[in-house]
């Protein structure tokens, strides 16, 4: 029998792989998509089939996680297999500017989900995933960090997904529901946000040599991630609901790179060689070297004279917006997949170099179509943050 799962945060950019990936499965996939006075279904156009199809295999539902009415109706009328919890203010920067509303999204409307399905008798029934974060961990106490290593949560995000954490291991120890935590550390892709902190830097990168955007603000120059690929981590987010029996995972890489490194290597996967200087809000980044054939590959030619004097006139590239500061900050994030290589089976394919290949490709081909556009007299967008 075809499964059917459903899938809140479908619109997000772990939604949209996992949803395609369960399609592919064979599975019905039924996804909560918010109200919004803007479509926001980019990341699932290529699934999308029209509501006069006789039988879909995607069916989409307004729906949002602080209504409880919504989401009990629509776990009754989908009577999933499988529930994915995906849905969630997911900016740590942004849930200290809406701490409660983040409360009730993360850390409520997980407890709404598991609360629909007790209430519906569908306990021995649905099983549930549920997106835990290595934020957890926050102001880590060990490292790396494993399954067992003790939370310290640093945001009003991470302390709304302790709450997420633990009423999923209650239910699941209370009723015996098959509900299980995946503590995934940070993963990207081509269609991340634009504004988590991979997806800002192979944007902007794009945008700089292509002559569109002067300069790149960032934060937290010295935090350390765990970065892997979200097409590895949401096949192990189905991997946890097979399973006979639900537990907890850590989902990492099990390497761990700070956010100057990392933009160092996308500029280098284009053959550009970026070096940092200064202190603290006063660190800069410039151009010092071309790999001209490199950048002429990734790139193209016609570029290569705007980014070589941009470095002839050795202008900074890269500042520090201490606005980009968080009240308290997450350090250090490296995790220890040992759990998951072994009871799952689960290895990721993709390495940072990969990651950030995926994400500089896709990126450039999308600023090159911003480039054609202004070049032919049109309006582009500013992408204020
Ligand atoms: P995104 O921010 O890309 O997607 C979040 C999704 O949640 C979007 O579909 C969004 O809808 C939806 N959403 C937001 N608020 C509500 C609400 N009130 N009711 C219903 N839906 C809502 O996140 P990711 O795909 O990156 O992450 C998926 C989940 O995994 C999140 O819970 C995140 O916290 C967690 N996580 C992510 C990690 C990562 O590195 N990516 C690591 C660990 C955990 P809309 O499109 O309308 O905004
Ligand atoms: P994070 O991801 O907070 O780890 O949460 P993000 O990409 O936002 O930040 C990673 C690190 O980069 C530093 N940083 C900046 N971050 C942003 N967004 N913008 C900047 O300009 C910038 N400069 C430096 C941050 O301070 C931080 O240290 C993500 C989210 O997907 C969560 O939902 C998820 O739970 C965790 O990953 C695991």
């Amino acid at each position: 029998m075809a499964k059917t799962a459903l899938i809140t945060g479908i619109t997000g950019q772990d939604g949209a792989y996992l949803a395609e990936y369960l399609i592919k499965k064979g599975y019905t996939v039924h996804g909560i998509k918010r109200r919004s006075s803007l479509l926001n279904t980019d990341r699932i156009d290529h699934l999308y089939q029209d509501p006069h199809i006789e039988k879909r295999n995607l069916i989409l539902h307004y729906g949002d996680l602080s209504d409880s009415m919504n989401i009990t109706r629509i776990i009754q009328e989908s009577q999933p297999d499988e529930i994915y919890n995906l849905g969630a203010m997911s900016h740590v920067k942004v849930s200290f500017d809406v701490p409660e509303y983040t409360a009730n999204t993360d850390g409520i409307g997980t407890l709404r989900i598991l609360e629909a399905v007790r209430l519906l008798g569908m306990i021995k029934q649905t099983r549930i995933y549920q997106a835990s974060t290595s934020e957890l961990y926050g102001l880590v106490r060990e490292v790396p960090q494993t399954e067992n290593t003790p939370f310290y949560p640093r945001s009003p995000y991470a302390c709304a997904k302790l709450y997420g954490y633990w009423i999923i291991v209650n239910y699941r120890e209370a009723y015996g529901l098959h509900a299980s935590n995946g503590i995934l550390f940070n993963h990207e892709s081509p269609i991340r946000g634009e504004t988590f902190v991979s997806r800002k830097i192979t944007r902007a990168l794009s945008r700089i040599v292509l002559g569109l955007q002067e300069t790149l603000f960032m934060g937290n120059l010295s935090s350390k991630r765990d970065w892997g690929h979200a097409k590895d981590y949401i096949r192990a987010m189905y991997l946890m609901l097979q399973k006979e029996e639900p537990d907890d995972y850590v989902i990492a890489t099990g390497v761990t790179t700070e956010v100057r490194e990392f933009i160092r290597k996308a500029f280098t996967s284009i053959g550009i060689e970026i070096s940092f200087s200064g202190d603290k809000e006063n660190e800069t980044g410039s151009i010092v070297a071309i790999n001209e054939s490199l950048f002429i590959e990734k790139v193209g030619k016609v570029h290569l004279e705007n980014i070589k004097s941009r470095m002839r006139e050795n202008t900074i590239i890269i500042k520090v917006d201490p606005d980009y500061y968080r009240p308290t900050e997450v350090d250090l994030l490296l995790g220890d997949p040992t759990k998951a290589r072994e009871k799952l089976g689960w290895i990721p394919e993709y390495d940072l170099e990969a990651l950030i290949s995926d994400m500089v490709t896709s990126d450039l081909i999308l600023m090159k179509k911003e480039h054609y556009l202004k070049n032919g007299g049109y309006k582009t967008l500013n992408y204020f943050e």
